[in-house]
């Protein structure tokens, strides 16, 4: 629509969505709403209009937006020392590691920066280790991944992807990777009998595939199956860790403890980037001075945030919090379900990560539409794959709030 009153009334958040257009790269398609503030579970656009934010920058900001605690660090750590480089050591790194080694019962930290970034770190880790311990011939080491894996979108990483978009165009792809099959264990213990296999790459639960949650005992298995088959178990906690879940780890719920353990996003709580790796020494001491490193992986500023982030997680009850929260939010989705089950086909998650399906309407809506009203009611979620719509709010959400986030998905499902 283009007439003189739509161009008379253009908004400040349209001039700064033609600008984002114009000079930025279209590797992203954003729901029209341009936000300039947040506070918890809250988001405001530059028009001032109220949302409550229901993806949490992909479960980073798990802590909930400018976090008093978090900001403090932030801005106290600022103005004293922001980064050194590894070249030397610094006050802040070596209490954060401890943090970390302590919280999640491992012997060292390695920090990066991205998720991507400490994914690559994992798998040459893997690598490492597969030649200087398990004996696999140079340039032999093979490692197990998922189908429908994300796990970052390096060219290293979509080599085993199995998404099209993630990967069509981006070749020649990295050797080294099977796939095999989620939730499937059959297929895992024949993938293990290679003896050229070093590690299993996993999501406990696979957060971009929609939320696919494996059966009861997958990962627990699992982990016995790379035991017995002298293999890495490397779980990506990125999306799924820090509560997300209803749990420190989603790991947890099956009494797993990774051999490489991978965080990220929230580790940060949502203010910058922070990453890492935790491994025993057997596997960590692997890699020796000058065979990996990062300009900002462990920076004291990174390393302040991160604490307080950890610090917040635990002070505040949140992983109870997304537990206790995911249930009735569950509970809430399934009743509109049995509402309208030709169009909510499917309510899934654990914790406060969940995903609803969305049924296309026979006038061809999706998802995306639920997602542009919604977010003209003010609750911000985004659908991937189509029909699967994605709700993970910051673990700060209230019992209240999220009654009245629900309050509208109703409301905007119920006339969809
Ligand atoms: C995008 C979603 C995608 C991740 C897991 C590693 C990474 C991610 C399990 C890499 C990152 C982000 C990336 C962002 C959208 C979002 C995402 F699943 F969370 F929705 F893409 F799948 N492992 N996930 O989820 O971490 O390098 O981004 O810090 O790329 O579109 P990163």
């Amino acid at each position: 629509m283009n007439t003189a009153a739509s161009i008379a009334t253009a908004t400040r958040s349209d001039e700064l969505m033609a600008l984002e257009n114009q000079y930025g790269a279209h590797n992203y398609h954003p729901l029209p709403v341009v936000l300039s503030r947040g506070e918890g579970v809250h988001l405001w656009d530059v028009e001032g209009k109220h949302y409550f934010d229901f993806l949490s920058a992909y479960s980073a900001v798990n802590q909930g937006h400018c976090h008093p605690r978090i900001i403090a660090a932030l801005t106290e750590q600022a103005q004293q020392l922001t980064l050194t480089s590894r070249a030397f050591f610094n006050d802040r790194l070596g209490a954060a590691e401890k943090q970390l080694c302590e919280l999640f019962g491992y012997d060292k930290a390695l920090l990066m920066n991205s998720g991507a970034e400490a994914v690559e770190t994992a798998l040459k880790l893997a690598r490492k280790w597969g030649y200087q311990e398990k004996g696999i011939a140079p340039n032999a080491a093979r490692i197990l991944v998922a189908e429908h894996n994300f796990h970052g979108r390096t060219t290293g990483i979509i080599s085993f992807s199995t998404d099209g978009d993630s990967t069509g165009g981006f070749g020649p792809y990295m050797p080294g990777y099977q796939v095999v099959p989620y939730d499937d264990l059959a297929a895992l213990e024949e993938a293990l009998a290679d003896p050229h296999v070093c590690g299993f790459l996993v999501e406990p639960i696979q957060g971009e595939a929609g939320v696919m949650v494996p059966s009861e005992g997958y990962l627990f298995k699992a982990q016995a199956l790379c035991k017995a088959h002298n293999v890495l178990f490397l779980v990506d906690e990125i999306q799924t860790g820090l509560g997300r879940t209803g749990k420190l780890l989603a790991s947890c719920y099956e009494g797993v403890h990774a051999d490489i353990l991978i965080l990220g996003k929230a580790l940060s709580g949502g203010v910058l980037p922070v990453s890492a790796v935790l491994a025993a020494d057997r596997i960590m001491l692997t890699i020796q001075p000058g065979q990996h490193g990062s300009t900002f992986g462990g920076n004291p500023l990174a390393c302040a945030v991160m604490r307080a982030a950890l610090d917040v997680l635990r002070d505040e009850k949140l992983t109870e919090n997304a537990f206790r929260l995911g249930e009735i939010f569950r509970e809430r989705m399934r009743q509109l379900q049995a509402r309208r089950p030709e169009v909510v086909t499917l309510v899934r998650g654990k914790g406060l990560l969940n995903a609803v399906v969305i049924e296309p309407a026979t006038d061809g809506r999706t998802a995306w539409d639920v997602c542009v009203t919604l977010m003209e009611h003010g609750v911000l979620a985004k659908p991937t794959h189509g029909d699967i719509i994605r709700f993970a709010p910051p673990l700060v959400i209230t019992e209240e709030q999220l009654h009245e986030a629900c309050d509208v998905i109703e409301e905007v499902i119920m006339a969809f």
